[in-house]
């Protein structure tokens, strides 16, 4: 395993030692030295034992009373100690210190709330008032872990199918996925826009020639919902794909998607999903049903009645219920969606062109991901652009790549924190957010 090391400098001793990770200790030599935060202290007559908590992980150390007399909890210290086994240490190693010295003091009088206890008291609107302090909580410390194991997994998912990261610009001219619900933006002497997402300009990406590219990146809705589900800012992760056959070749994109993730998160993320009593399953098949199929089903199984050409929040968690007992899957496609509940861009489908070749995938209860087949003859789109109201002049600039080649192509986004608190079993989006932005939250 690569070692992530530092040099140490001690001002006082000149002792040169290299910085070890926590989770680094069961290989590192017996002299060491670590850094990071004093996570608890535990005071016996004779000795008191101090938790170090660093990004990797927390391990007892072993001090004499007059080595920590100033020490508070959260202190950031550097310590030199010596490695010892200890079985009933926790992890099976304690540190036998020899120096502590505070690197960052502390200036408060009392914590906002409990940085070590088991149960987590305060409310999650405290939580994030103090966002950084929550973050300390090595189980919240452990969502952003799995959050940042997701993006890899993306990234090198796709990169090794040839997918290109781009970035692509947040502030715009005009409204992307139509409605309202877009935030503006003072551009000079020019009102703009923030990109609900970047789907022009990932699709115009390929029709530049890169073919296949993905983008992770902030996305800005401004709706006017205040849930569970719902962020103002959200992190989407972004695939469009060149030269496809049709939407299904997405959906097995997606799948696949999914079936590596699984597996990365198991190679990389034991210890954080062992702290959420998580267990991913081995291979994953994901259902592909018609939305109307599913409407149906909703009605003849659960008597419940859903909005015209969709299904609202409940038939998301009822179809996953009813996926999960005959299929055995938390995944669901929901495919074929009606014109009208789509953007201008959607494909229509090749037997009926009331539907669309796009999708939705449902997990455990909620969309975490839109796709599908965009239209790619510029006639065609122009057309459906003034179909939908709207007028092509405005949309100049995407259109123009219409005009040279653009070959059959589709993608899909999947929202970041919908997967994170998904996997996680989560309770709330806000809780798989660094740093959240919702309806009443711009701070911190
Ligand atoms: P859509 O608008 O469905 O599709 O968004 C895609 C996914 O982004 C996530 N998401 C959100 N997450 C948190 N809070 C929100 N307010 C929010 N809104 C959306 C969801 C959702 O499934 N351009 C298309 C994608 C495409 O076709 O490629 C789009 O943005 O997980």
């Amino acid at each position: 395993m690569a070692q992530l090391k530092e040099v140490f400098m001690s001002n006082n001793d000149n002792v040169n030692l290299k910085r070890t990770f926590i989770n680094e200790l069961s290989e590192a030599d017996e002299k060491i030295c670590l850094r990071g935060w004093v996570h608890k202290i535990v005071d016996l007559s004779h000795v008191v034992f101090i938790k170090l908590r660093d990004k990797s992980g927390v391990v007892q150390l072993v001090c004499q009373k007059d080595q920590v007399k100033d020490l508070r909890l959260e202190n950031a210290i550097e310590v030199i100690g010596t490695k010892c086994e200890n079985k009933k240490a926790p992890g099976g190693i304690e540190i036998l210190v020899d120096n502590i010295k505070v690197v960052g003091k502390n200036y408060y009088d009392k914590l906002p709330f409990e940085v070590n206890a088991c149960k987590n008291k305060a409310t999650l609107e405290t939580q994030l008032d103090h966002r950084t302090i929550s973050l300390r909580r090595p189980e919240i410390r452990a969502i952003f872990k799995v959050q940042n194991e997701i993006e890899v997994a993306f990234r090198e998912y796709l990169k090794e199918r040839h997918f290109e990261q781009i970035h692509t610009a947040k502030i715009i001219d005009s409204s992307t996925e139509g409605g309202s619900e877009m935030f503006t933006v003072n551009y000079f002497d020019k009102r703009s826009f923030l990109a609900q997402s970047p789907q022009f300009y990932k699709q115009m990406m390929v029709g530049a020639g890169f073919e296949r590219v993905f983008e992770i990146g902030h996305a800005y809705r401004a709706e006017l919902h205040n849930t569970w589900r719902h962020l103002n800012e959200y992190v989407s992760l972004d695939v469009e794909m060149g030269f496809i056959k049709d939407e299904y070749e997405l959906m097995d994109l997606e799948e696949g998607f999914i079936n590596y993730l699984y597996k990365h998160l198991k190679e990389t993320c034991k210890k954080e999903l062992q702290m959420y009593k998580i267990e991913l399953p081995q291979k994953i098949n994901i259902p592909r049903i018609a939305l109307d199929k599913a409407r149906q089903i909703l009605l003849e199984e659960y008597n419940k009645k859903s909005p015209v050409g969709n299904i609202d929040a409940q038939g998301e968690v009822l179809i996953s219920k009813y996926v999960k007992e005959k299929y055995d899957c938390d995944f669901v496609f929901l495919t074929k969606y009606p014109v009208s509940k789509r953007p201008m861009y959607a494909m229509p489908d090749d037997k009926d062109k009331n539907l669309t070749k796009s999708f939705d995938l449902i997990f455990d209860g909620l969309e975490i991901t839109t796709g599908g087949q965009r239209i790619h003859d510029y006639e065609m789109l122009k057309e459906n652009i003034i179909k939908f109201g709207l007028n092509p002049e405005d949309f100049d600039f995407y259109l123009e790549t219409f005009k040279y080649g653009m070959p059959p192509h589709g993608g899909f986004a999947i929202g970041l924190e919908r997967i994170t608190m998904k996997i996680l079993k989560l309770s709330n989006i806000r809780q798989a957010s660094l740093i959240p932005r919702d309806m009443k939250r711009l701070t911190p």
